[in-house]
């Protein structure tokens, strides 16, 4: 079932609406889903009382992450691999998350065609979303995401995002794993190691393997994390080959991650990323929240008087930090 972001006008919903659309989501209502995820991406004020109605019933899903270069072939093994968690009759929820833009629209068309395999199963929840450029970027916005699909009964919940700069770092804070794509061809070795994307991945797929060079990159890549160093005990990143286009070795992919979330649990490395994911998520909303405070009052902030006066030597940025605290903190 797809459905867009929320491009049309959002509905007005009053705070006596929240019980029924929690209700029906959880329900695994699709537009019940849809208008939750909608309010998330409005930032919307209610947001407060359905995160409170969803926190007891999330915790569930395995939140899967699915970076790499643009083009890489991320839309198109996410698709192929809805089709083999289907096999195993597991409920699917899908966020293409486009943090380059601030809207969404034209990048997460393609992706919507590319699922329409999966567009009337109602076990496939698919939903592409923007973040708003925001501090914290997918800080908020995505977790809370997720947090619906999860007490909407998703067994996964698959979270493609296009790897550029940041994004890739903080798409590994919010999965419990992170698949990390590369393909032959894209200069992919080189811009492994640039892009820090060493360190991320618990699975590196390299897809197109039926082009040259697969198996080059598989080696530039084994030899580049034999280097990093890894503590005892730690978990050693497999590679695995694809023909997403093909649906070929996406078999193996779920095998990989099966095999990486009983280690997880196992190592107690899946409590320790959810509580991580949890103080991200605080503490966003934490900032964002002083931000909101200290921002536009009147039009100039105190903000913007205490960087005048920072400015103009009469204070230093330490007691202007403390001032700020202590005016907006109770
Ligand atoms: N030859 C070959 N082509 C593939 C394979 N997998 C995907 N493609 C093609 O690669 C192109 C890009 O695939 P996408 O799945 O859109 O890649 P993406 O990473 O989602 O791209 P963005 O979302 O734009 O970053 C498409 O034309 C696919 O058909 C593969 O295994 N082999
Ligand atoms: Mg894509």
């Amino acid at each position: 079932l797809v459905s867009s972001g929320s491009t049309g006008a959002p509905a007005r919903r009053s705070a006596g609406d929240v019980p029924d659309l929690v209700a029906k989501a959880r329900e695994g209502h699709p537009r019940a889903v849809a208008r939750l995820i909608s309010l998330v991406e409005d930032e919307s004020p209610l947001l407060r009382e359905v995160m409170a109605a969803l926190a007891p019933h999330a915790g569930h899903a395995q939140v899967v992450g699915v970076t790499g270069s643009p083009g890489v072939g991320k839309s198109t093994s996410t698709s192929a691999l809805v089709a083999e968690l289907r096999k195993a009759d597991k409920r699917v929820g899908i966020l293409a998350v486009d943090p380059s833009s601030p809207f969404s629209g034209g990048a997460l068309l393609g992706d919507r065609v590319r699922m329409q395999d999966h567009a009337l199963d109602r076990e496939v929840y698919i939903r592409s979303m923007a973040s708003r450029g925001h501090l914290g970027g997918l800080a908020w916005t995505t977790p809370q995401a997720v947090r619906v699909l999860d007490a909407a009964g998703s067994d996964v919940i698959l979270i493609e995002t296009v790897g550029v700069g940041q994004s890739e770092v903080e798409i590994a804070g919010l999965a419990d794993t992170t698949l990390v794509l590369l393909a032959p061809g894209m200069g992919d070795g080189i811009q492994a190691a640039k892009a820090g994307i060493l360190e991320i991945g618990d699975l590196y797929v390299i897809n197109k393997a039926d082009r040259d060079g697969a198996d080059q990159v598989r080696r530039d890549l084994r030899s580049m994390l034999a280097l990093a160093e890894r503590p005892e005990g730690s978990w050693r990143p497999p590679i695995v080959k694809t023909i997403a286009s093909r649906s070929e070795g996406l078999d193996e992919v779920v095998a990989e991650i099966d095999k990486h979330r009983a280690w997880l649990e196992e190592s107690g490395e899946l409590e320790r990323r959810r509580t991580r994911r949890a103080r991200d998520e605080i503490e966003a909303i934490a900032v964002t929240a002083l931000r909101a405070r200290w921002g536009d009052v009147h039009g100039r902030s105190e903000l913007d008087d205490l960087a005048a006066s920072v400015v103009a030597g009469t204070s230093d940025p330490y007691t202007a930090a403390d001032l700020l605290l202590e005016a907006f903190s109770e």
